[in-house]
């Protein structure tokens, strides 16, 4: 589901890394029955790679993926460090004004950022840009972030989400296609 931030996470390191993947997306108001065989309780994302092993749970996919496909590791490798992210991203939004570098993860773009951005991203299609308004470290990752090649990538734009939204709302089935151009006919 295009809008889902749990997928979006997960979008965000396929991306960064350089994986090449295929998205299947689903109609979260009408899963269809064989999702259930990908996932016990029907929720997204789900990875499969190719053994068809499935992966679930954002955090531990990311975490897949990085571990298992080459590029620039985006965890770091010092395990304290790998363990500092993970207790930050469980504090997540109790620590956010207790940094002092660009990133949750010091110097460059990492994982953690990763797992925080799509919900910044959202902020602003929820009307609540403001609360970071008076936060400027806040508000410059957020700057610095939508600069980086795999956010720029997947950014949602507003009108999408909103026009997403409102149909979600109605409970109109065809809420997670809105704003997909439909195939040409051939
Ligand atoms: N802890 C899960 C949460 C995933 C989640 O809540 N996904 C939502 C969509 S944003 C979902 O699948 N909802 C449908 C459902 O629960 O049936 C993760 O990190 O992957």
């Amino acid at each position: 589901m295009r809008f889902c931030p749990y997928s979006h996470r997960a979008r965000l390191v396929l991306k960064a890394k350089g994986i090449r993947h295929e998205v299947v997306n689903i109609n979260l108001k009408n899963k269809p029955e064989w999702y259930y065989t990908k996932h016990p309780f029907g929720q997204i994302p789900v990875l499969e790679n190719s053994q068809c092993q499935l992966i679930y749970e954002s955090v531990i996919a990311c975490e897949y993926l990085d571990d298992v496909y080459p590029g620039r590791k985006l965890f770091p490798y010092d395990p304290y460090e790998r363990a500092r992210q993970k207790m930050l991203l469980e504090l997540f939004c109790k620590i956010l004004e207790y940094q002092n570098t660009p990133f949750f993860g010091g110097d460059c773009i990492s994982m953690i950022d990763y797992l925080f951005w799509p919900w910044f991203e959202r902020l602003d299609v929820y009307g609540l840009a403001d609360c970071v308004s008076h936060t400027p470290m806040l508000r410059l990752w957020i700057a610095t972030m939508k600069q980086d090649p795999a956010v720029s990538a997947l950014l949602i734009d507003k009108n999408t989400f909103l026009g997403f939204l409102n149909l979600y709302f109605q409970n109109n089935p065809t809420a997670f296609d809105f704003g997909l151009t439909p195939p040409a006919i051939r």
